[in-house]
């Protein structure tokens, strides 16, 4: 049987202009979820191909040979899961199925598009569903119990470039932020054993990857764990050129771990700052004070680790000065990057149900849910200057003289990407304000002109 696996990107993502600036942020790399699914099918006798369309345009037209079609989706890309899905079930008259994060949110929603949908984690129920044994049009998949048990990412399969293997140590987070879907969708926490790791890594260094991305929400949630992960990748030679990975501020209290993550070349990280103020700190339920996120800034520069500063814009407590106060401290951080990310309802969230509730959800046209766009009335701010302070806080940060320091501290790449930040977020507030004019039903005319 021949299973295609599809990742979308939103329609935004998918022109050169983003792809571009998409390259200048990051290597590419894929989501995990349909590389392991992928790999369970083949070991059963299926023959599997995943496409990934955020940096090509695999043609579809030409998958006649497919029998089942299995797409991913997130809230954002979830539209054009649905328009690739009706292609191929009206038009190829193909079996389609439908899961990942936005599907497991809203599994009736996506079942219009699709001949079955699967919520949660899939790998426990993929083979009885692609050979028709389980034919429930809403399949429960039920979250895998042992990690270790299950097969890696087979990037074989893989149609569409990757350069950084993502690896995903652990599913899931102990902590439970209001606007988190994650920690919602993968649950409860678990973790893999740090030698199961360690055989996943030995693959990606004979495949020759140079950059893996530890892609768990929280690596550093059991920092025991995490330390034994690094100490076997340093004795056994699977340090690679960099690792990115999702930290929380709460690592900064153990200096052991700062020195073993820098020795593994772990030298990248993001990490939910969220707010300078303490009240929306709270509010979001993020268990973390303004002195660890200040110690966090201080420790982690003297690891060398580069700090990928995460805010949230549009917190229910804050208001414009207090967005600016978190991206002043950014730069005095001396963040390498800045991930300022409007505050998003995602379905399944807490501040979704709440935001509902209290009638402050603008619009559900899914495709502007990608933390980049304004679709809920916000407390103290209005949505409009809200969409404006995101544009004016990238701008702010990527400064010129910014680039420079980047460049002295880190070096010729490092420096030359900040340039490409600087000069592209000097169009963000002129687009805004060119687009909230035009009366053509864009979103930001509405956040301008109202609903
Ligand atoms: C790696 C990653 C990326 C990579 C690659 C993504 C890509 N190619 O699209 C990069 C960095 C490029 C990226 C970009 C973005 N990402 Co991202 N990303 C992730 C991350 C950290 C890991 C994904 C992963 O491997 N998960 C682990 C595996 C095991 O889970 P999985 O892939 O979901 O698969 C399981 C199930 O979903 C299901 N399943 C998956 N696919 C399918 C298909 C079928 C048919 C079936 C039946 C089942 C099924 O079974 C799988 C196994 O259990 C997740 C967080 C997370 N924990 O998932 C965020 C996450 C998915 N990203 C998110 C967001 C918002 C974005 C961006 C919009 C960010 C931005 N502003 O630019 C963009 C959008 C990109 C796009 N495609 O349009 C959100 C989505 C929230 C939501 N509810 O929609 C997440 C959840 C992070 C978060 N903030 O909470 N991302
Ligand atoms: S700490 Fe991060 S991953 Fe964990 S619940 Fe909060 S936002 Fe989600």
């Amino acid at each position: 049987m021949k299973v295609i696996f599809i990742t979308p990107a939103a329609d935004i993502r998918r022109n050169s202009f983003y792809r571009f600036g998409g390259n200048t942020y990051g290597h590419k790399n894929n989501i995990t979820g349909p590389l392991i699914l992928g790999h369970i099918l083949k070991n059963s006798g299926c023959d599997v191909e995943c496409y990934e369309e955020l940096y090509t345009d695999p043609d579809y037209s030409k998958m006649d040979y497919a029998d089942v079609v299995c797409i991913y989706t997130m809230t954002c890309n979830s539209k054009r899961a649905y328009d690739i899905g009706d292609f191929f079930r009206n038009e190829m008259k193909k079996r389609v199925l439908i899961g990942g994060m936005h599907a497991s949110a809203m599994p009736e929603e996506a079942l219009l598009h699709a001949d079955q949908v699967i919520v949660g984690e899939g790998e426990g129920v993929i083979e009885d569903v692609v050979y028709g044994k389980m034919k429930d049009k809403i399949v429960y998949g039920t979250p895998v119990e042992n990690l270790d048990e299950i097969p890696f990412p087979d990037y074989t399969l893989l149609k569409t470039p990757a350069k950084a293997a993502n690896v995903m140590t652990s599913r899931g987070c102990p902590f439970s932020c209001n606007f988190c879907t994650t920690s919602r969708m993968f649950y409860p926490y678990r973790t893999r054993t740090p030698d199961n790791v360690i055989k996943e890594l030995e693959i990606y260094k004979k495949a020759g990857f140079k950059y893996v991305n530890f892609e768990d929400d929280n690596f550093t949630a059991d920092k025991k764990r995490a330390k034994e992960i690094l100490r076997k990748m340093i004795d056994n030679d699977l340090v690679f050129k960099e690792t990115f990975f999702f930290g929380r501020t709460d690592m900064a209290n153990d200096e052991e771990l700062l020195d073993l993550l820098s020795r593994a070349h772990l030298r990248r990280t993001l990490i939910g700052i969220e707010s300078l103020n303490q009240e929306s700190l709270d509010y979001v339920n993020k268990r973390q004070s303004i002195e660890d996120i200040k110690r966090c800034g201080e420790k982690l520069s003297k690891y060398k680790i580069k700090i990928i500063a995460s805010i949230v814009l549009g917190l229910d407590y804050d208001n414009i000065s207090d967005i600016d106060r978190s991206v002043q401290f950014c730069k005095d951080i001396n963040a390498y990057q800045l991930q300022p990310a409007v505050l998003t309802p995602y379905p399944g969230t807490p501040v979704f149900d709440q935001f509902e509730k209290e009638g402050r959800i603008l619009t559900k046209e899914w495709e502007y849910y990608d933390m980049t766009n304004v679709v809920f009335k916000p407390s103290k701010i209005s949505p409009a200057d809200l969409q404006r302070e995101f544009f004016k806080a990238a701008k702010s940060f990527y400064s010129f003289n910014g680039a420079l320091k980047i460049l002295k501290t880190y070096g010729f790449d490092a420096g030359i990407r900040r340039l490409a930040f600087w000069f592209f977020t000097r169009f963000g507030v002129p687009y805004f304000n060119h687009l909230s004019e035009k009366s053509n039903g864009n979103l930001f005319y509405r956040l301008n002109h109202g609903f």
